[in-house]
């Protein structure tokens, strides 16, 4: 059979969605949920990059079928997006035309590679009866108190007069018209994710996520235990409160750091200080939060010309303005410890304060320094605390001068002698008893801002009654859930208004309405939600997409949820995770979710790595390096670009295109095509055990994520079957099933050829005869005392005697059979030794 890809592609594609083969149907057996992230439907098509984790989890979602379970793998656009909406400020052209155009690309492009989704569920956030339950969800949010609305710094583009979202500012700069971007202040809605900080956290106990994704997610929502400690500022009322996780080390504060934001900068500021300090918090006011803590920068400041007391020692200590203290993490002030703490140090050498040792590592005696001994206690600095970071660094005096790891304490009063432990406990006990300072456990996680001013984003479902109903949330009612979908009006213009609100505001009698309350006159929220509000739970509405009186019905959900395997990039496993995890969590708390679901969306995480361009750097449209999908699957067929994807390397890791391995790949497909010519009534038995083998492998390889090696296996086979030069049917058969997820078009066409009328998706993976596994014949090593002196031939599983015989049966081996044997160690299969 030559391999005609042209025709066969199409003909089993057909025959799937004819025969809806891949319809997944609730409360059928035992369910298997497998879900990739849906894509975002840029005008640009499918993107080589996508097919990586589609074909990986197609072929699980495949062999899954196989082994019996009933497998949920669904499919649906993320459309709502800034890409689209900028699209449409330059043509005038409806996001909702462009996104149409875009998703009816996708679509066919992703049934032409022949994916196994249930095309029945497919969902687009951007559709209303969607977006419904996004509002929905976002009014329950609203209920249960955790949407609130503040004022917030966005990033503002004065240039094109619009609001940019974090994505859209790339170093600093707009990333339209390139300009500097500003802050400026705006009430904007916020979601209160920090409420769910620590289950987020504990939770992961939970799941199974690759290492690296629990380290970010514990990374970003960043538990930090220490203490606030209440500083007083010298002839001043005001307190200055810091935030520490080194209560320990605060005989050690020399100076104190507030950030350019703090409120207290202006009141304690003095009139000599004041231009210079005005100056420098304009500035800081320009730069990103990421330029800010960028270590590798030089430290900036200036003295404000007031002095802290601190609480220990009564010692005057001198306030800094500088902006590596960011406003928003802990109090936005800190003590400064320059002894004991990398960016104090910088800061304190940059500009000359004083540098105290109240810290000393445990094992040095004699903390006198001179070169000489300081570079013992370097060494024992790095060996000390186990995985802390530790360093010892001098001055040019030679004087020690910053540790960061965990030691004995001195200089430090009451402290002194104590452990870094003992120290930290006394020392927070000490500040609760005086009422200065408590415990205090922060995180890095943010209240998420759950606003836009923006066209292309779900409406926010709230009106501000003029009359002021619903005084406890500042006027702010709910829309009745009888009046959702709160449908996204046309608009003339998509370009934000001069004041920064969204389009929306401009239409007036849209914004204009009445207060489902009071029926008096109220005005819409104009803002529209993020990007992640959709893809926050597009999962739950797989379940039942059609359901048009809840989200989802418990029943289905019930017997959906949790996702049994996850898998996406490496990008989306901070935010979209944990804004989904959070989402979910909620919906679960408030009933929407049945206990029997669990507390957790996705019970496994898994990632896949980038595809690169051919030289190794990032396909990309400017570099004009992007290899299209359509032509791979045009020219080579869609089982070759499936096939490629999988073999091009380790499923984790980033690896570059490759035209020549496409090439291979077909090579290899071609040869399979040949196979149903070479069948005869006899084959090699090896063969016969070498098509166990590869099944074997190949379904442990599936469930490892080793993809590449499956295919090598297969490669490995089909060669083995064109030397022998004959294969059985049932051979060939257990080898079409083996590779039937991987190729499902050309191994459904062999299968077909051999005389089947059934669809090869449609049958059980086959069992793996364990007898086969191991060869019929094992050489065993004959060794005289640990030396081995030659080889034996046996049958598997032969006896000592059998192998002993065999042995004295050769003249080679008798040679150094030289008197009695002691002792004889037998190793079945493998090794016999003689001790003489
Ligand atoms: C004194 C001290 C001494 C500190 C020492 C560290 C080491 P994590 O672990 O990341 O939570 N800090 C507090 N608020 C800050 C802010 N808004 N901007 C920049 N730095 C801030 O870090 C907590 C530590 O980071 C705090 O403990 C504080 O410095 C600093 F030997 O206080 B530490």
């Amino acid at each position: 059979m030559s391999y005609d890809h042209k025709s066969i592609d199409p003909k089993w594609q057909k025959r799937w969605e004819e025969e809806k083969t891949f319809a997944a149907v609730t409360g059928q057996g035992e369910k298997f949920y497998t879900l990739v992230e849906f894509p975002f439907p840029s005008g640009a098509g499918l993107h080589v990059g996508h097919p990586r984790s589609y074909t990986a989890l197609d072929v699980i979602s495949r062999q899954k079928r196989m082994t019996g379970k009933n497998v949920l793998f669904p499919m649906g656009w993320d459309a709502f997006g800034l890409p689209t909406e900028n699209y449409a400020l330059k043509t005038g052209i409806a996001p909702a035309i462009i996104t149409k155009e875009n998703t009816d690309t996708f679509r066919r492009q992703l049934k032409s590679i022949g994916f196994s989704f249930d095309w029945d569920r497919e969902v687009d956030t951007t559709d209303p009866k969607y977006y419904k339950w996004t509002q929905w969800m976002f009014l329950e949010f609203f209920k249960a108190g955790l949407a609130y609305k503040t004022t917030m710094a966005i990033n503002w583009c004065p240039k094109d007069k619009i609001g940019l979202a974090n994505e859209e500012v790339v170093g600093g700069k707009c990333d339209r018209c390139g300009g500097p971007v500003e802050k400026r202040e705006k009430e904007q809605w916020m979601i209160a994710i920090t409420k769910y900080a620590d289950r987020l956290l504990e939770d992961l106990k939970d799941v199974d996520y690759l290492p690296k994704i629990k380290k970010q997610q514990e990374d970003w929502i960043g538990r930090s235990e220490g203490a606030e400690i209440d500083f007083a500022i010298d002839g001043s009322a005001e307190k200055l409160k810091v935030f520490t996780t080194r209560p320990d080390t605060l005989f050690g504060a020399t100076y104190m750091v507030i950030a350019p934001e703090h409120p207290l900068v202006a009141s304690i500021v003095s009139a000599e200080q004041r231009v210079q300090v005005d100056a420098y918090v304009a500035a800081a006011k320009k730069k990103t939060d990421e330029d800010r803590g960028d270590e590798s920068k030089e430290k900036t400041g200036v003295f404000t010309g007031a002095y802290a007391v601190n609480p220990v020692n009564a010692e005057r200590i001198p306030v800094w303005v500088a902006d590596y203290v960011l406003w928003g993490y802990g109090t936005g002030a800190i003590m400064a410890v320059p002894g004991h703490d990398e960016r104090d140090f910088a800061f304190a050498e940059k500009f000359a304060l004083p540098i105290k040792l109240v810290v000393r590592p445990e094992s040095s005696e004699g903390l006198h320094v001179d070169g000489q001994v300081l570079s013992e206690l370097n060494q024992n600095a790095s060996s000390l605390a186990s995985g802390a970071p530790s360093t010892i660094e001098t001055t040019a005096s030679d004087k020690l001068v910053l540790y960061t790891g965990d030691g004995v304490m001195t200089n430090s009063g009451f402290l002194d002698g104590l452990t870094t432990d003992e120290a930290l406990k006394k020392m927070t006990s000490w500040l609760e008893e005086k009422g200065i300072g408590q415990k205090k456990v922060t995180y890095r996680l943010r209240d998420w801002v759950f606003s836009r001013q923006r066209y292309w984003g779900e409406p926010i479902p709230l009106v501000h009654c003029a009359n002021g109903c619903n005084k406890e949330h500042d006027g702010w009612v709910p829309l009745p859930v009888s009046e959702l979908p709160l449908l996204l009006p046309e608009v003339e213009k998509y370009e934000p208004t001069d004041n920064g609100d969204s389009p929306l505001a401009s239409i007036t009698d849209w914004v204009n309405t009445k207060c489902p309350q009071c029926g008096g006159a109220a005005t819409r929220e104009t803002d529209t939600m993020p990007n992640w509000a959709g893809s926050s739970w597009y999962f739950l509405r797989y379940a039942d997409a059609h359901n048009d009186q809840e989200f989802a019905s418990a029943e289905a959900l019930k017997y959906w949820l949790p996702v049994d395997l996850y898998n996406g990039g490496m990008e989306h496993t901070v935010l979209h995770l944990l804004y989904s995890r959070f989402w979910y969590k909620f919906l679960y708390d408030r009933g929407f979710i049945p206990k029997e679901c669990g507390s957790e969306p996705y019970a496994r995480r898994h990632s896949h790595g980038l595809i690169m361009a051919e030289d190794g750097t990032k396909m990309s449209k400017s570099k004009g390096n992007v290899v299209n999908p359509d032509e791979i699957v045009q020219e080579y067929g869609a089982d070759t670009l499936r096939i490629y994807e999988l073999f091009m390397g380790p499923f984790e890791e980033a690896v570059p295109w490759s035209m020549n391995g496409v090439i291979g790949v077909r090579r290899f497909l071609d040869r399979v095509a040949k196979l149903s010519s070479m069948v005869a009534d006899n084959e090699d038995e090896s063969l016969t055990r070498l098509s166990h083998k590869a099944l074997k492998k190949i379904g442990d390889d599936i469930d490892g994520f080793r993809f590449n090696t499956a295919v090598s296996q297969m490669m490995i086979f089909v060669n083995a079957v064109f030397e022998a030069g004959a294969i059985t049917k049932p051979t060939l058969e257990r080898f079409l099933h083996a590779l039937s997820p991987f190729a499902p078009h050309l191994a459904n066409e062999v299968w077909s050829k051999l005389g089947h009328a059934e669809l090869l998706d449609r049958r059980a993976w086959p069992t793996v005869d364990v007898n086969m596994l191991v060869d019929a014949e094992a050489k065993v090593a004959v060794q005289f005392n640990g030396k081995t002196r030659g080889v034996v031939l046996v049958a598997t599983g032969a006896d000592e005697a059998t192998v002993v015989a065999l042995a004295k049966a050769s003249p080679e081996i008798m040679k150094y059979w030289t008197s009695e044997a002691k002792k004889v160690v037998y190793v079945p299969n493998r090794i016999i030794n003689i001790v003489l």
